[in-house]
């Protein structure tokens, strides 16, 4: 049996802090129609893909922290984008800054959304794994205030059955942490989406300039292989406010093999045609989780947080 879904990643060049959103929705619109034309039938775009990833920078004044949220989905400057979808039959991932009110209180999360082919919302996620600082670091090469702007998420690793197959999402960092995976693992996901923004330089220095690639394929390709699933990593890449982003886009398969691979630090649409049919082999072999899976053993996993050695 075969189920294709071809899928593309609209990896996005840099977005500068000067750009609006409109001129960023009519590149995004240029991928989507390309991705049309190519037999796409979903297309994901990066983390904050809306504008520059603006948590590089310390802001004091809230309305203008604000002023890079997204405080309705869709709204009138993504509603093109929307649009688009419906009329070309096309479902999209997008990652944004979402501010809303709930509880009674403003809450503002790194978030993001599947769309259908009918332009409707399906599901949301909200990044988990955030990483950086609250408070600016001037010990750190660049800020990272993640944690500054943002909660945690509060959704946890959801899946969703739509375009054909299960279907999850999540987030950068997310994607170094295996926990992340087998979450959605253990709900028979088959193709997971995630968009990212990775500085080329670790803020807390090391020399790992040359090893930031290959950590970002290791798990894009670990989480697929171990999963048995198909993930789809779409990066921001390129010089961004001064800042170097790694691009490396890439579709993993269930074998962990890449299946499709960005080779600039533009907008780039990467294709493949992904058969989630592959993904019951690697689901009734190796990674049987039923046959094979010991939870017992596995308490410290969501019984704590940092390592404790041995005295
Ligand atoms: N946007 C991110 O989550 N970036 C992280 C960096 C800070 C390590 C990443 O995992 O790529």
């Amino acid at each position: 049996m075969t189920r294709i879904l071809t899928v593309a990643g609209a990896q996005m060049g840099p977005i500068q802090r000067a750009d609006d959103r409109a001129s960023v929705i009519e590149r995004m619109l240029a991928l989507l129609h390309r991705a049309h034309r190519r037999g796409a039938g979903l297309v994901v775009f990066p983390e904050l893909a809306l504008t520059t990833f603006f948590p590089r920078w310390v802001i004091d004044d809230q309305a203008e922290v604000d002023a890079w949220f997204e405080a309705g989905m869709p709204n009138p400057a993504v509603q093109p984008l929307f649009d688009a979808a419906r009329t070309l039959g096309i479902g999209f991932y997008l990652g944004y800054a979402e501010l809303t009110h709930e509880g009674g209180r403003t809450r503002r999360f790194n978030t993001a959304i599947l769309v259908d082919e009918t332009g409707t919302i399906l599901g949301k996620y909200r990044k988990v794994h955030l990483p950086g600082h609250a408070e600016p670091d001037p010990a750190r090469l660049h800020q990272h205030l993640e944690k500054r702007y943002f909660e945690v998420g509060d959704l946890g690793f959801p899946v969703w059955r739509t375009l054909g197959g299960v279907m999850g999402m999540c987030i950068c960092n997310d994607r170094r942490w295996p926990e992340t995976y087998r979450v959605m693992g253990l709900q028979g996901v088959e193709m997971i989406l995630l968009g990212y923004n990775t500085p080329a330089q670790n803020a807390q220095g090391g020399e790992e300039v040359h090893l930031r690639m290959m950590h970002h394929h290791l798990c894009i390709q670990a989480g697929a292989y171990q999963n048995s699933s198909f993930v789809v990593a779409v990066a921001k890449a390129g010089l961004e406010d001064g800042h170097d982003l790694i691009g490396g886009s890439c579709i993993a398969g269930p074998t962990g093999a890449i299946v499709a691979l960005a080779t600039t630090q533009k907008d780039e649409l990467i294709v493949a045609d992904c058969d989630l049919d592959q993904c019951a082999f690697g689901k009734a072999s190796v990674f049987d989780f039923a046959a094979h899976r010991r939870p017992e053993h596995y308490g410290r996993i969501t019984a704590q947080t940092g390592a404790t050695p041995p005295p």
